[in-house]
C-alpha cells in the first residue's frame, strides 16, 4: 500500500520577532516538497494553506507579550487542522510559519494519539527549548512558548485549554544552545531530555537519538517530530529570524532524519521558522527539503545491495 503524505501551510509570522515567516510554506512549495515527496514512492496531498484574520488586540499582564489574539486564533485553527491530518494521512506535514504554531499542532496530534491510545512524544529540533510560559517570557514573542504549553504549564490561562497534553517524560530536545533563565528552571525543576550542542559534540547525534527512539517503539508511540531551522548551523540555513552559531551540520541533520526514517516511527512533522525574505537564492528552503526527503526515505546508496568486506 503506498504511504500517504499531507502538507498543509499554516503561515502564521505573529509569533517570531521579525516578519517573514508568512512565506515559508510558499518558499517550501517553490523549493519542490510535494515533487520531492512523491518522488520516493509517496501519495502526497497538499492541502493548500490554513487562512487566520488579524485579530483585535488583547492585553496581558505580561505587557512584553504581543499579538496573543492572532496566536490564540493560530491555535483554535491548527489544532483541529492537525487532529484531522493526522488522523486522515500516515504522516502529515505543516510548514510554518514560526514555532507558536506548535502549540496549535501538537495538541491536535495529542488529541489524535489519546483516541488512539497510544502516547504521543515529540522530538524538538532547535536552538532554542521554547519553554515560556505567557508570564515568564520576555521578549513576549510566542514562539517561546509552544512547548510549556502543551506539556500543561501553568501560566496559559489565555491560551485555549488543552484536550490532551504531552507528558515532559515523552519529549526530546536536541541542538539547544540559547536558553533563557526561566527555561533553564523549567528544564532542571521537570528534568526535561535535554541534548544540548555540548553534549552533542561529545556523543554525537546518533546516540541519544537511539535512546529516545528505543523509548518510543517499547511505548508504542506515536511520534512527531517538530524542525525549526535554527537547529542548523545559520552557514548553512541562513533565512532564519534566529540564528544561533554553533548548530547542527549539514551531515549531523541528514543523519538523524535518516536515522528517524529507518526507525519507521515518526508520524507527523513540523517544518517551522523558515523566513525566505532572508534567505540566499533558496539555499535554506531546498536544504529543508533535502533533510524532508531524508527523513522519508531518500538514500544515496542502497546499502543492502553492495557490501564492502
Ligand atoms: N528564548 C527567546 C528566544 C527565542 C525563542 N524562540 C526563538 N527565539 N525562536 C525568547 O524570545 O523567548
Ligand atoms: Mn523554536
Ligand atoms: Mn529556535
Amino acid at each position: 500500500m503506498t504511504r500517504t503524505c499531507s502538507i498543509l501551510g499554516a503561515p502564521v509570522e505573529t509569533g517570531a520577532s521579525q516578519p517573514g515567516c508568512l512565506m515559508g510554506p510558499a518558499s517550501l512549495r517553490t523549493a519542490g516538497l510535494a515533487r520531492t515527496i512523491r518522488s520516493l514512492g509517496w501519495e502526497v496531498f497538499d492541502l493548500g494553506d490554513v487562512h487566520v484574520a488579524p485579530q483585535p488586540p488583547v492585553p496581558h499582564a505580561n505587557p512584553s507579550v504581543h499579538n496573543l489574539s492572532d496566536t490564540i486564533a493560530w491555535i483554535e485553527a491548527l489544532e483541529p487542522a492537525a487532529y484531522a491530518a493526522a488522523k486522515a494521512y500516515d504522516l502529515p506535514i505543516f510548514m510554518g510559519g514560526d514555532h507558536s504554531m506548535a502549540a496549535g499542532t501538537v495538541p491536535g496530534l495529542a488529541r489524535y494519539a489519546a483516541e488512539q491510545g497510544r502516547p504521543l512524544f515529540v522530538l524538538w529540533l532547535d536552538a532554542h527549548p521554547d519553554l515560556h510560559t505567557l508570564d515568564s517570557t520576555e521578549s513576549g514573542n510566542l514562539h517561546g512558548t509552544p512547548m510549556a504549553y502543551y506539556t500543561g504549564q501553568a501560566g496559559f490561562d489565555a491560551y485555549p485549554n488543552l484536550a490532551a497534553s504531552v507528558p515532559v517524560e515523552n519529549l526530546c530536545l536536541m541542538g539547544i544552545r540559547s536558553v533563557d533563565e526561566a527555561e533553564r528552571n523549567i528544564i532542571s525543576t521537570l528534568g526535561i531530555e535535554v541534548h544540548d550542542m555540548r553534549a552533542i559534540d561529545e556523543t554525537g547525534v546518533l546516540a541519544p537519538l537511539r535512546g529516545f527512539l528505543d523509548r518510543v517503539a517499547a511505548a508504542n508511540g506515536l511520534l512527531h517530530v517538530s524542525f525549526d531551522v535554527d537547529f542548523l548551523d545559520p552557514a548553512i540555513a541562513p533565512a532564519v529570524g534566529t540564528t544561533v552559531p554553533g548548530g547542527a551540520t549539514f551531515r549531523e541533520a541528514h543523519l538523524i532524519m535518516e536515522t528517524l526514517c529507518d526507525s519507521g516511527l515518526v508520524s507527523s512533522l513540523d517544518l517551522v521558522e523558515l523566513n525566505p525574505f532572508l534567505d540566499e537564492r533558496g539555499r535554506t528552503a531546498k536544504l529543508m527539503c533535502d533533510l524532508t526527503a531524508s527523513l522519508f526515505g531518500r538514500r544515496v546508496l542502497d546499502r543492502m545491495t553492495r557490501s564492502f568486506g
